[in-house]
């Protein structure tokens, strides 16, 4: 446990912000391949100032959805508008708090229906997988949406060595509730921890990132270090936070948004622009990318799926999703 390391590419593959941006052009100038195998919330936006944008169309990704060629949101975007209620409920709150969050030594507790549980460092937890590198858009179930290259390890190989039971039909998570580290913890604006949950098929997708870095730097403490999930054709809080402990059950566990407000957040929140919140309209969302100009100006509208469906509708086939929300 006092040894510790994160889990990142090797230091001649981590690449400083201006480089991607330019690898991005060269990409798509046919001129550089594209990097291999390195990584609910309180008010809506308006989104009624619509009839601003027409958009651009679908985005492009790679088939498997594993990266994509849209333009990335900054680094300093993603670090400084944030959602991580541990830390405050502003979207500046956590660049602020989270310096007090310890994440080394990290441990990660796995329970419920599997062969191997325990308790394991994250070192250990980590150590066999490969780190790799996504390209994801998140959308935030508020109406803002980012792009941006995650490092991580995908959570279906992470869970298969734990050999779940034949009772395991879902996966929970939870997040670290620590009042020392954690000065949101003082208010209850949620039942903490916070915790999140997925079928057991949804956890092992290929999709289904759970992430230790970002820009090829380890996982800033605000966007939920050491160890966060990114989940991406979901609504950005199925992507929980400095998770602590992860339970293979048999029944559909409870998740902190669907407990605080089941009306307005279901158990599966996937991305859908078909189904309003019932406060406000989720047909589109404000992408924030490139230069901090932008933060106002590009309303783009919102994907089934967040854009996923051809990886991931087959998950749903024959549910209906107004009802499985
Ligand atoms: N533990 C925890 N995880 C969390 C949250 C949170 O408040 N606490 N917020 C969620 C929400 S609503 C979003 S949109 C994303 C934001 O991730 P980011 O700040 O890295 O963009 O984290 C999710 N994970
Ligand atoms: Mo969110």
């Amino acid at each position: 446990m006092s040894r510790f390391r994160y889990p990142r590419p090797p230091s001649s593959e981590i690449t400083p912000e201006a480089v991607y941006r330019r690898r991005r052009e060269l990409i798509g100038l046919g001129l550089a391949s594209p990097l291999l195998a390195l990584a609910g919330c309180a008010g809506a936006e308006d989104a009624s100032a619509a009839g601003t944008t027409a958009a651009p169309a679908a985005p492009t990704d790679t088939p498997d959805g594993f990266r994509s060629n849209e333009e990335l949101t900054t680094w300093r975007d993603a670090t400084n508008y944030n959602n991580f209620y541990e830390f405050g409920t502003g979207k500046a709150d956590p660049a602020r708090n989270a310096h007090t969050l310890v994440t080394n030594p990290w441990v990660v507790v796995v329970g419920g229906e599997a062969e191997v549980t325990g308790t394991f460092p994250l070192e250990d937890f980590l150590r066999p997988h490969a780190v790799q590198e996504r390209i994801y858009r998140l959308r935030c179930v508020e109406g803002w949406s980012m792009v941006l290259p995650w490092q991580g390890v995908p959570l279906g190989e992470v869970l298969a060595r734990f050999r779940p039971t034949s009772k395991a039909k879902y996966v929970a998570f939870t997040t670290l509730a620590d009042r020392g580290q954690m000065p949101g913890l003082r208010w209850p604006v949620l039942d903490w921890p916070y915790r999140e949950g997925l079928r057991i098929d949804e956890a092992m997708h290929p999709l289904t990132l759970l992430a230790t870095g970002l820009y090829g730097k380890p996982l800033p403490n605000q966007n939920g270090a050491p160890l966060r999930l990114v989940v991406p054709w979901k609504y950005g809080f199925k992507s929980i936070k400095s998770i602590v402990r992860i339970d293979f059950t048999e029944n559909m566990p409870v998740t902190s948004w669907n407990q605080s407000q089941p009306s307005e957040y279901g158990f599966y929140s996937n991305v859908n622009p078909a189904v309003d919140h019932p406060r406000w309209s989720q047909a589109s969302e404000r992408r924030i990318a490139g230069d901090g100009r932008r933060l106002v100006a590009n309303r783009i509208p919102t994907l089934p799926f967040n854009g996923y469906g051809a990886q991931v509708a087959s998950l749903y086939e024959g549910m209906d999703l107004r009802k499985w929300f």
